[in-house]
């Protein structure tokens, strides 16, 4: 192996880390990508789960052979062998990825009956029924054999789901899916008022949290920023303050949060990464 593979999706918030990682980093020409269907389930194909047996994007083979399999790790590696040298990760990176501020959880999250019904009929059931239909479908191979835990655990986890999205579960299970997602969203309104606007002051003039260009926690934070706003129904940079606010119900968009929009919105990796739809 002589080059480095990224392993990633074009709908993915942690794979967009990446690949602004890349681009912001100068390392277009030396990453070579590969995509990987989440919709369909086919990071739990036995060889994908080989090289990162914990199924997730995105994923890197660097060229000895190393397997970084989390974004942390992933960007982290970019960052060092770059030709452009940015800010290091600090505690902020982190902080992006705590459980109870999970962003894939929030997608398929409801907090009531309306709202589970809504995305029912919409992307998040496609993308429920698709997967459960993809781990099921690869787990019954005999290349699944080895990695049997994790299909057990991915099984179960995605049963759970199609039983909500059907309407088949009952309903205590409704009742702790609506609770687990109302927590989530409390922890995400902490997260994007208060915690992150504390963290952009602190950083000085920037406009970036790496100061003048983004460093490390800021290509973390900018996918954050950019899925909530396609959380919120926004498929344009243009749209994504106002669905924000009006996502948050009505409530004006912290002034560090519209400066950090603004910063990252006229750069050309984020209008590649984001040129079909924000995600
Ligand atoms: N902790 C992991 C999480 C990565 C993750 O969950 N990625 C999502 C895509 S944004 C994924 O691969 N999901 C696979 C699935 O459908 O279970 C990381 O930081 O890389
Ligand atoms: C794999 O998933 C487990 C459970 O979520 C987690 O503790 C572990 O850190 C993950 N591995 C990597 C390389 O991120
Ligand atoms: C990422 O993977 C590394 C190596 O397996 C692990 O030490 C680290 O805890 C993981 N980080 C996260 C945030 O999952």
């Amino acid at each position: 192996m002589s080059s480095t593979t990224l392993y990633t999706f074009e709908l993915s918030v942690w794979s967009a880390v990446a690949e602004l990682a890349v681009l912001e980093l100068g390392l277009a020409d030396k990453v070579e990508k590969k995509y990987v269907d989440l919709v369909h389930g086919e990071n739990f194909k036995p060889e994908f789960v080989k090289i990162n047996e914990n199924a997730t994007l995105p994923t890197i083979v660097g060229p000895d052979g190393t397997v970084y399999k989390n974004t942390t790790d992933v960007v982290n590696y970019l960052a060092s062998i770059a030709p452009v040298k940015v800010k290091a990760a600090t505690e902020i990176t982190a902080l992006t990825h705590e459980a109870n501020i999970d962003p894939n959880f929030a997608l398929l999250s409801a907090r009531n009956a309306e709202e589970l019904a809504a995305k029912s009929s919409a992307f998040p059931k496609v993308f429920v029924e698709n997967r459960h239909a993809g781990i099921t479908k690869y787990s019954s191979t005999p290349e699944a054999k080895p990695f049997e835990a994790l299909y057990t655990g991915k099984l179960a986890g995605s049963s759970w789901l199609l039983s909500l999205y059907t309407n088949t579960a009952d309903e205590a299970t409704k009742a702790e899916f609506y609770k687990a997602s109302q927590a989530t969203w409390d922890a995400l309104t902490v997260f994007y008022f208060e915690t992150l606007p504390a963290k952009l002051r602190d950083a000085g003039a920037g406009p970036f949290l790496g100061g003048e260009k983004p460093g490390v926690d800021d290509f973390h934070v900018a996918a954050r920023v950019a899925h909530l706003a396609s959380l919120f129904g926004a498929t344009k940079s243009e749209e994504g303050l106002e669905a924000f606010r009006k996502g948050f119900g009505g409530k004006d968009v912290p002034v560090e949060i519209v400066k950090y929009w603004e910063a990252w919105t006229p750069r050309e990796s984020w209008k590649q990464v984001y040129a079909k739809t924000l995600h």
